[in-house]
């Protein structure tokens, strides 16, 4: 190999106090393991001395712990965009510790070809392999690798010997032009190819090569509980009643679905469904469910981002690499989140609120209006840009204290406009061609839980006049009797 090879430490010297630093991978997939440990290990040597030392974190979405954890916890981030799921991170988000800008994963790699945030100093990238003339095969999540190697001023590597060399193949690297001389990305189905395999990296630019050896995969999921099998169903119901009434072609469409427990049990209910017809996916992340379902032969291919599988999954896949190489393609999230893609395709999202109003606003990043969760994600890439675009929920949360229909949502990140059908365990609203109040007799009666139902009504029954009827003084009263007695059902609207 060329390229010097460095330990984590001595790559680490590399990046210094004040630099932006992009991270490669997309949720912990494809994320690099030593480097950023090393760096969170020269934070705390260098605060010991009495130095400063903080960096801008960049990434495809949310890391690895051994990037938001580990930076988190040696108090290494000033900047962070544009998603993270890490408790520690979450932390000094809410604390105000760590300047978080919550982004549309698509449009980072733009923003970073313009010089938004100023120049990129160093790009850690995980790779599977390199050759001399600079061209990588990345690793299990892209995220917006090929833009950090093509805008930063040094590249480190880590060459993830871990990584199954049978990866080779399965990604499409493409950079769109930038306006004004954009073209149309040539994407016309979720399997064809716009790019090339391997991400060309200037070798003049790469200071060093790190070597590692962690196998991906061992992702978590739990199982489908009652509540999340109901959803699942709820969503097979709404799919089904489209197909049949001739809104959904009988050859159906992409699919896209977040990631998460709701997320697989949808998709699972899918699978079991056999009025179901197969389908193709163009979304951002697959999870085992997706595994299951291309194995099924539900899935007819699937384009993503990364492969959150299990080591399980992960070690499944492999073995019968000849079985699943035509049936998936990873992208970067500027492509597998593309607003233009989407349209174009016609794709139907699913993805997950923290909480919903009765006139079908989304609130999915802050917990109380307030408290950062995670980040819109591609939620809001797939959402505005969805053919049919499909929220759901648990009814409540934490036992029954929360509601999560309320009469106005405590942060907005899905107006709507965007929000076509809202689905709960309790059923399914379909907003589409309603007025403000006829969505909220929809949301109350399909999606709230009988609980909270009563207070509902109470509340759009005492707000006249208006296209959409509020009582400003009591919009919050859910959320203010929560924080307030720590039980939203406790609400006494003659109180606000
Ligand atoms: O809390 O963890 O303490 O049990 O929120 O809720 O129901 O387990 O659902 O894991 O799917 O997360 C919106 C956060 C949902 C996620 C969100 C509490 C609840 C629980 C988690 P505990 P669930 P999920 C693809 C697309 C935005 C990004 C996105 C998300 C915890 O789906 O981050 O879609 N989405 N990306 O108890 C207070 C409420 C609550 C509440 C739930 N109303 N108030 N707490 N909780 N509702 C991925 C990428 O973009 C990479």
């Amino acid at each position: 190999m060329r390229y010097p090879i460095l330990t984590a430490e001595e790559a680490a010297e590399y990046v210094g106090n004040g630099m932006n630093v992009a991270f490669s991978g997309f949720t912990a997939c494809g994320t690099p393991k030593a480097i950023p440990v090393a760096i969170a290990q020269r934070a705390k040597k260098e605060h010991e001395a009495g130095r400063e030392f903080k960096i801008n974190v960049f990434s495809g979405a949310s890391t690895n712990d051994c990037v938001d954890g580990e930076l988190s916890r040696a108090n290494a981030v000033n900047k962070r965009t544009p998603y993270q799921s890490c408790p520690d991170t979450r932390k000094l988000v809410n604390s105000g510790e760590i300047c978080y800008f919550d982004l549309h994963l698509s449009e980072l790699a733009q923003k970073m070809r313009y010089n938004t945030f100023g120049p990129l100093d160093v790009a850690v990238l995980e790779v599977q392999s390199i050759d001399d003339e600079g061209n990588a095969v990345l690793g299990t999540g892209i995220g917006a690798s090929p833009t950090f190697a093509m805008m930063a001023g040094k590249v480190l590597l880590e060459v993830n010997e871990g990584i199954n060399p049978k990866i080779r193949g399965l990604h499409d690297i493409y950079v769109p032009l930038d306006p004004p001389y954009r073209r149309e990305i040539p994407i016309y189905k979720p399997s064809d190819r716009a790019g090339t395999p391997t991400l060309h990296i200037d070798p003049a630019k790469i200071v060093g090569v790190v070597k590692t050896n962690v196998p991906e995969g061992g992702h978590p999921f739990s199982p489908s509980d009652e509540t999340t099998m109901m959803i699942g169903e709820n969503v097979c119901a709404f799919l089904l009643g489209e197909l049949k009434a001739g809104r959904i072609p009988s050859s159906f469409l992409p699919l896209q679905s977040g990631v998460g427990n709701i997320a697989n049990a949808v998709l699972a209910r899918l699978d079991a469904n056999a009025d179901i017809p197969p389908f193709e996916m163009y979304t951002e992340v697959i999870q085992d469910s997706v595994l299951n379902l291309i194995k099924s032969g539900k899935c007819r291919f699937a384009s993503t981002c990364s492969m959150t599988f299990s080591t399980e999954a992960m070690t499944e896949f492999f073995d019968n690499i000849d079985r699943f190489h035509d049936k998936v393609l990873m992208r970067s999230a500027e492509i597998s989140n593309n607003p233009e893609v989407i349209r174009r395709l016609g794709v139907i999202t699913m993805n997950t609120a923290l909480e919903a109003d009765i006139f079908g606003n989304v609130n999915s990043t802050h917990v109380v209006g307030t408290k950062m969760m995670n980040g819109i994600g591609g939620s809001g890439d797939f959402t505005r840009n969805a053919y049919i675009s499909i929220f759901s929920c648990p009814s409540v949360a934490k036992g029954g204290l929360i509601s999560a229909i309320v009469p106005m949502v405590s942060h907005l990140d899905h107006s709507e406009h965007s929000v076509d059908v809202l689905i709960t365990e309790q059923g399914i609203a379909d907003l589409r061609g309603k007025s403000p109040i006829q969505k909220a007799e929809t949301i109350i009666e399909n999606c709230a839980n009988p609980k909270y139902r009563p207070l509902l009504r109470e509340y759009l029954k005492m707000s006249k006049g208006g296209h959409t009827p509020h009582t400003l003084r009591a919009a919050f009263a859910f959320h203010e009797t929560f924080m307030a007695e720590g039980d939203m059902s406790k609400t006494d609207f003659a109180k606000f």
